[in-house]
């Protein structure tokens, strides 16, 4: 009996909890859905058959995928989809200088020779809309 009393409030303050969560990340799937179609129509083809390279589109202060695993020695190449809005790319934990600004379609690109977690934003919109972005390099 007193479980119950106890079990319904803690199910809705889980609900509480992770319903903002779960909406935020429906919200980033929507903008990455229409950052492969802004993609395709740029370029006539899906990002992923990109021959050689993994495509990451920066579109509405995201990095789509915000989240990729490559093995060593992928070339990442970074594009622009948005319509007006330049962004850059700073590798944090690399030795490279950031990024120009990137018009919409510019590209820039960086191959990846060491194993880790690498941590990436955009330098002008990281802080104030958390355009951050990580790649995992695996060995
Ligand atoms: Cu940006």
């Amino acid at each position: 009996m007193c479980l119950n009393t106890f079990r319904l409030p803690a199910i809705l303050l889980a609900l509480l909890i992770s319903v903002p969560a779960l909406a935020e990340d429906d919200k980033t799937a929507a903008i990455c859905a229409e950052a492969e179609d802004r993609y395709v129509d740029m370029f006539g083809h899906p990002s992923s058959e990109e021959e050689g390279v993994r495509i990451v589109k920066m579109y509405k202060y995201k990095f789509c995928p915000g989240d990729l695993k490559v093995p060593v020695g992928t070339t990442v190449r970074w594009v622009n989809v948005d319509k007006r809005t330049s962004h850059t790319v700073l590798l944090k934990e690399t030795d490279t200088p950031e990024s120009d600004r990137l018009f919409p379609e510019d590209e820039f690109e960086f191959t990846f020779l060491v194993a880790g977690p690498q941590n990436y934003l955009c330098g002008p919109h990281w802080e104030t809309q958390e355009m951050i972005g990580m790649v995992t390099v695996t060995p």
